[in-house]
């Protein structure tokens, strides 16, 4: 179908803007005819993955099933792209395990978390701050930065637009689209 296949692996805090750029890089792939698709909380945390919640040993099973799962995409030929907070090295680290060299992006969407605290869309740094919501990355829970992501994207001093266009250079300089 003349171009390769990946897995665009966003990480980050809530409210970094992994699901807004994810979105607007899919957009973009799927302009350009490219088969594509995007795993977030919305099609995984309500259906294959329901029963999982917060704790460590639920976001660990949780990245790995996405995991898997991304993995079928690329054996199928399609651009994956994931947006999952996907907090801990080590998880990250086993996802990319599973894929040839070249086949797993790493793409950090760093955001200081008082800049995401700042925007808080669903209220939920309030109520983690209050004590409402338990665990909750970045307040309660770690978040572990990447150490060398193939892309860093700097989601609190560029826009949207620009992110687009650096995860697509990106995917234009390895020939994979
Ligand atoms: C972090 C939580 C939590 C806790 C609910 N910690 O901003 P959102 O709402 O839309 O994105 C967050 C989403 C995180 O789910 P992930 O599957 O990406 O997490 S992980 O990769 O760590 O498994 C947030 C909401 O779920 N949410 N409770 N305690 N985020």
């Amino acid at each position: 179908n003349g171009h390769g296949s990946c897995t665009l692996w966003f990480t980050g805090l809530s409210g970094s803007g992994k699901s807004t750029i994810a979105n607007a890089v899919s957009n973009e792939l799927f302009r350009q005819g490219i088969n594509e698709y995007v795993l977030d909380g919305d099609n995984i945390r309500h259906g294959l993955n329901k029963d999982l919640g917060f704790s460590e040993e639920d976001r660990t099973e949780n990245i790995r099933r996405i995991g898997e799962v991304a993995k079928l995409f690329v054996d199928s030929g399609q651009i994956v792209t994931t947006a999952f907070i996907s907090p801990f090295r080590s998880d990250r680290d086993n996802v990319r395990a599973l894929f040839a060299e070249g086949e797993f992006i790493e793409v950090f969407i760093d955001c200081p978390l008082e800049e995401c605290e700042r925007r808080d869309p669903k209220q939920l740094y309030v109520k983690a701050r209050k004590g409402e919501i338990k665990d909750f990355t970045g307040i309660d829970s770690p978040y572990e930065s990447p150490e060398n992501p193939e892309i860093l994207i700097r989601s609190d001093l560029v826009t949207v637009e620009e992110s687009v266009e650096q995860v697509l250079g990106y995917l234009r300089e390895k020939n994979i689209i």
